[in-house]
């Protein structure tokens, strides 16, 4: 089965001011969705980054891989490794770490192979999970994502989340999505306050959510010495501590020091990464990400890689759709090592999405107990919603964002900010 066309289609989508160590987000996210079509009429789908300098790359490839076979992934794999060259593209964010030629290669074959893996599904009537070796559970549970966050985008209406600028207002953003999806887990995105507050936060979070593993990650914003303080400070009430510092080195010294696994997605994003995070002991829990690791199927070969080094995994996420949401489900339904509740930022979708609702008008994907069940259809089990795609593709062309920007758009509101590392 051959690929006779691929589409590739940039959009925005809404998106509150949630704040990070690099600044804010900016009011659209931008995405790249991605339809494979098969010359005997399957479709596929992918989903990946949205940020031009990515965008043209994945153009660029969507050329080169008409004709291949939907099955031949290590074949595409080196097409799209042979027109990258030795190319790196880079995020203005940093927030995930540093990039890599390998790293520009896996992100940009991601979405292509996830839609491949999509039409083997449907080809078959099976579904994503059966072709990665079946599933170990039947619905993937996801964290609360909590973020700092301003009430409204400056000069816009407030947004139905509210402000959460100190620890009461962090507690009831985790009572509001935990009463619409019912996570079973937390994690704060700290790196914006003093790292003082933001323990405060996390104390806060512990009281009103006893049950709740909690997490806290200040993308690598903090010193060794302010990482090792924290972690002190945090005994006992952290499931795993998130890049607190830059670098494997530095990791690997506050690992030394403190009593909670530090987990990543900044210090260990390519193979390459992990010989010499092992070597030093540097991360306890890897966040994998299939948009950069290389699609589905390498991104579970680097979870049993982890394993027989008794690295544990959860899943990292930045803003995405539902089809990014329905292959991290797949792949984490798959993957015995995924054993933390993964990382999402669909509730901060608020319901926009390019994925059709299921004919019950649940959609496909659903979160029942903060766990998204396995979808059951072939494939993916999500369909395209044309309209909602086209809507979303207007908004891209006009919204006037190429890049996410978050440093830049805050120093619109606060001239003095600065997205430095360490700052604390
Ligand atoms: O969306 O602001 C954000 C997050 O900070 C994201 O960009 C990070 O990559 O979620 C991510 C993380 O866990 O570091
Ligand atoms: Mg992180």
């Amino acid at each position: 089965m051959r690929i006779r066309e691929i589409n590739v289609t940039p959009v925005a989508f809404r998106d509150p001011p949630l704040l990070n160590a690099a600044g804010v987000h900016e009011p659209w996210a931008l995405r790249t969705v991605v339809e494979v079509v098969t010359d005997e009429g399957l479709t596929g789908l992918g989903e990946t980054y949205g940020d031009l300098d990515h965008l043209v790359r994945v153009r660029a490839a969507a050329e080169a891989l008409i004709g291949h076979d939907v099955y031949g992934h290590n074949a595409m794999y080196a097409t799209v490794a042979g027109l990258v060259g030795a190319d790196v593209v880079t995020d203005l964010h940093g927030l995930t770490g540093t990039s890599s030629r390998a790293k520009t290669v896996d992100r940009i074959f991601s979405p292509f192979e996830v839609a491949c893996l999509d039409i083997r599904g449907k080809a078959v009537g099976r579904p994503v999970v059966d072709l990665l070796g079946g599933r170990v559970r039947d619905a993937v549970p996801y964290s609360a994502y909590l973020f700092y966050k301003w009430a409204g985008h400056p000069g816009a209406p407030e947004d139905g989340f509210g402000a959460a600028l100190d620890p009461e207002g962090v507690v009831e953003q985790a009572r509001l999505l935990i009463g619409r999806y019912g996570f079973r887990s937390i994690k704060l995105k700290g790196g914006v306050f003093p790292p003082e507050q933001e323990i405060e936060a996390i104390r806060a979070l512990r009281e009103a959510f006893p049950e709740h593993p909690l997490r806290l990650d200040p993308n690598a914003v903090w010193s060794v010495e302010t990482s090792i303080r924290v972690g002190r400070e945090l005994d006992g009430v952290l499931e795993y501590l998130e890049d607190p510092t830059e670098g494997i080195e530095g990791m690997a010294r506050v690992a030394a020091e403190v009593p909670m696994p530090l987990a990543t997605n900044m210090c260990v994003v390519t193979p390459e990464h992990i010989p010499s995070a092992v070597r030093q002991g540097a991360i306890g829990v890897l966040l994998t990400d299939h948009h950069y690791w290389g699609g589905l199927v390498r991104s579970a070969h680097i979870a049993t890689l982890c394993e027989t080094f008794g690295i544990e995994l959860s899943m990292h996420s930045n803003s995405h759709l539902g089809i990014s949401l329905a292959a991290m489900t797949h792949l984490a339904a798959a993957t015995p090592a995924v054993t933390h509740a993964c990382d999402t930022h669909t509730p901060w979708q608020d319901g926009q999405d390019v994925v059709a609702p299921s004919s019950g008008g649940k959609g496909a994907l659903r979160f029942v107990d903060g766990a998204v069940p396995v979808p059951d259809g072939p494939g993916l089990g999500v369909e395209l919603d044309r309209d909602a795609l086209a809507i979303m593709n207007e908004q891209y062309e006009k919204c006037g964002v190429r890049s996410r920007d978050d440093t830049t758009y805050m120093r619109s509101v606060d001239p003095s900010f600065s997205a430095r590392r360490p700052r604390w």
